[in-house]
């Protein structure tokens, strides 16, 4: 999870067009992220505080404040009315004098709302910048120098990587103090340096001084060799697969979407695409038109991936506080990469560019960061053969087209791929698929047969384990079904009896319909009890009487297996249970709090829902956490094939009837194959 290069760049602006564009503010929708102007802008107004004068301040977040949602829901209905935008506010966490602070910037008024220094535990996002200059010390450090040639390697080969210490127990609050650790790869011969690490050695660096403060290498192993580890396709070597080739969809006519700013409209959705520093992709506002009813009908207010929580399960010196919170200590937003158009998206995608703070406060652009697409991947939406009817045939059926929204974040050595993909049915599924590269843990076997001691993972090559670990991907869910206020409901399927002999059956299954009242009645464990969740509007009901509502696909589930006293469950407390609903609370956005690095698990989601707040017919937030166990193979090595999973919402009697019945087969799709190695004809065409 660490990160080791540093491939962004940062857009400069002059002053002159720094003031040019500083009152662009009023043809910005009220969800759009900051611009390159308003992050510059934001810059100013606290380097022109009192905390200016320093020369420590570092910006940590810089993200925008989103207007309260009442604010957002009334300027939404107003809007025809040409009403006033809210003003635009950012949220700021710095660094200055070692301290932590919170500040709210008024973009409007160029001023500073409130300035509040944190006091609890818990550090802001790492920067870029620091991890940098910390993972450069180890290479001007004697006593790794030493370590390095006693190894036999070259300095020059050495590439250094940040990771966050953790915490595991210890109270005093006065010792805290910023640190991370930093280990060491080896490239020599390939660019897969997580294939290569210098098991042993481990340094912890205060971020505040920027000094390495604690030194050790404790053990030596063989580092894995570079032979086979590289992943590039020129670096392959024959014998090739001849008959390996690839399906693409071209659409003949152009996009069926059009993206004005960030708003997406596509058959019958439309909502709101925003990037953040800390959460990636953010979708807001997602309406769907309702055909029958002829208006547009609220689905989700928000949704994000909130925390990704990635325990390792070796409890070695080297390994034990490897229990990354991306989001929380890295961030997501961060770690996006550029999409590259025909291979990370197809060739019918439109992107997007992000921008986020630099470490300086300067504006910093991910080029393509997002990719819209729409997506025919041969599926069928609908279809029905009725050959029952004498003399007739009848064939009705209509392809599916949907709609993709993609982000890419590379955390490090793994890759993220994560889809918000829109169906005209009505369904929001989201998918994550993972690929990229393991992190693995230097040993000097060769073979499983030489091992006689616990490894904690598997051997996945000569010298290589691959340490057993999870995914947890915890999404917040703002569903507002047509109106903000909604319930949780379980509908548990119950096997019932029959006891008397009205029936020659002995048993069926019914449905009991339970609401969740308090927060306690929504943590829900999957796999337990089979049970349809659903988030649904009690106000309101269909013309035969169901209450409308969204219903919660869940992928396959998977709970923690770390005890609940463990300290990084602690802080992962909020994976505890697949799901969880709050009421709607701003300020509760980020699964594993605020303040994710080196905290102590005070300010997570399982220690808001312990308040057990009334959550019938209220403004909801559902919770979702898309897990995964990764027991590693060899077909993960070098680069891991992609590994699916994710979630749907859909619609629960929301619509009147199939909301897709009169959906026309569409024309302008057709398929084509091309040729992966291009000097093999393809018969299958
Ligand atoms: C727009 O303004 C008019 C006149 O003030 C008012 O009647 C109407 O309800 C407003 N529309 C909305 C959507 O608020
Ligand atoms: C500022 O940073 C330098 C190192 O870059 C450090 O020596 C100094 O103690 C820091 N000052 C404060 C007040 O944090
Ligand atoms: C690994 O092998 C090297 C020699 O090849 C040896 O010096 C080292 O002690 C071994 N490490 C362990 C942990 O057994
Ligand atoms: C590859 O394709 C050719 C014809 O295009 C076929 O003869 C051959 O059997 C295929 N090879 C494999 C391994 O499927
Ligand atoms: C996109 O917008 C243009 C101009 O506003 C409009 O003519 C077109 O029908 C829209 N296309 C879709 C798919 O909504
Ligand atoms: C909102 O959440 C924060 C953090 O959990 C809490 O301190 C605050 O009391 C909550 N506000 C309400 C109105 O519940
Ligand atoms: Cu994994």
């Amino acid at each position: 999870m660490p990160f080791i290069f540093i491939f962004k760049t940062l857009c400069l602006f002059s002053s002159l067009l720094l003031s040019l564009c500083l009152n662009s503010s009023s043809d910005l929708h009220p969800l759009d992220p900051l611009t390159p102007s308003e992050i510059s802008q934001i810059r100013s107004i606290v380097k022109g505080s009192n905390h200016g004068s320093t020369q420590n301040l570092t910006f940590q977040y810089v993200g925008l404040d989103d207007p309260d949602k009442n604010t957002l829901l009334s300027w939404l209905l107003n809007q025809a009315n040409n009403s006033k935008t809210p003003p635009r506010r950012a949220f700021v966490i710095i660094r200055n004098n070692k301290q932590t602070h919170e500040i709210t910037v008024d973009l409007s008024t160029s001023s500073i709302v409130s300035d509040q220094v944190y006091k609890g535990y818990g550090y802001p996002l790492l920067t870029f910048e620091e991890q940098g200059a910390a993972n450069d010390l180890p290479l001007k450090y004697a006593p790794f120098k030493e370590s390095v040639s006693k190894r036999g390697l070259k300095l020059s080969e050495i590439v250094c990587g940040s990771y966050p210490i953790g915490w595991f127990g210890e109270m005093n609050k006065k010792k805290q103090r910023r640190l991370v650790k930093v280990l060491c790869n080896y490239l020599d011969g390939t660019v897969n340096l997580y294939a290569r690490p210098l098991e042993g050695i481990t340094m912890v660096v205060d971020l505040d001084t920027m000094k390495i403060t604690d030194y050790d290498d404790r053990i030596t192993v063989s580092v894995p060799k570079a032979e086979g580890t590289d992943y590039r396709s020129f670096q392959q070597k024959p014998p090739f697969d001849p008959n390996a080739s690839r399906r693409t969809i071209l659409q003949v006519d152009g996009p069926g979407f059009n993206i004005t700013g960030h708003r997406v409209r596509w058959a019958d959705w439309k909502f709101h695409v925003s990037f953040d520093v800390r959460a990636g992709p953010i979708i807001s506002i997602a309406s769907i038109y309702d055909l029958k009813k002829q208006e547009f009908r609220h689905v989700l207010y928000r949704g994000y991936i909130s925390e990704l929580f990635v325990p390792y399960m070796d409890p070695t010196e080297e390994w034990y506080y490897r229990t990354f919170f991306d989001a929380g200590e890295y961030g997501s937003g961060i770690c996006a990469v550029p999409l590259e158009p025909k291979t990370d998206c197809p060739s019918n995608a439109v992107f997007m560019d992000g921008f986020y703070a630099g470490q300086d406060g300067k504006p910093i652009k991910i080029s393509n960061v997002i990719c819209v697409f729409e997506r025919s991947a041969g599926d069928i939406m609908w279809r029905h053969t009725e050959t029952e009817i004498p003399g007739e045939v009848i064939r009705e059926v209509r392809p599916e087209i949907n709609l993709v929204v993609r982000t890419v974040l590379t955390v490090g050595n793994y890759d993220y791929i994560i889809d918000w993909e829109f169906k005209q049915s009505g369904s929001i599924k989201v998918g994550v698929g993972m690929t990229g590269l393991l992190e693995v843990k230097g040993v000097n076997y060769t073979h499983t047969d030489q091992i006689k001691e616990e490894v904690y993972g598997t051997l996945l090559a000569e010298n290589t384990i691959a340490v057993y670990h999870d995914h947890f991907l915890t999404f917040y869910l703002d569903l507002d079904i047509d109106q903000e206020d909604n319930s949780f409901v379980k509908c548990k399927l119950q096997t019932t009896k029959v006891m008397d002999d009205s029936s020659p059956r002995k048993s069926y299954w019914k449905v009991v319909r339970e609401v969740a009242k308090h927060e306690s009645d929504a943590r829900i464990k999957l796999g337990l009890e089979p049970a349809e969740l659903l988030v649904v509007n009690p106000n309101e009901r269909t013309k035969v009487g169901n209450y409308i509502g969204y219903r919660l696909i869940p992928g396959f589930p998977v709970a923690p297996l770390l005890s609940d006293d463990d300290y990084p469950q602690i802080r992962g407390a909020f994976t505890n249970y697949q799901v969880w609903v709050t009421p709607y609370n701003k300020s509760e956005k980020w699964a594993g709090g605020l303040y994710t690095d080196q905290s102590h698990g005070d300010d997570t989601l399982a220690i808001w829902s312990l308040r057990n707040r009334a959550i019938e017919n209220k403004d909801i937030v559902l919770w979702y956490t898309v897990g995964f166990h990764h027991v590693p193979d060899q077909e993960d090595f070098p680069v891991m094939p992609t590994l699916h999973g994710g979630f749907e919402l859909r619609p629960s009697n929301f619509f009147e009837s199939n909301p897709v019945l009169k959906t026309k087969p569409p024309k302008n799709v057709e398929f084509f194959q091309s040729n992966l190695v291009s000097s093999v004809d393809d018969e299958t065409t």
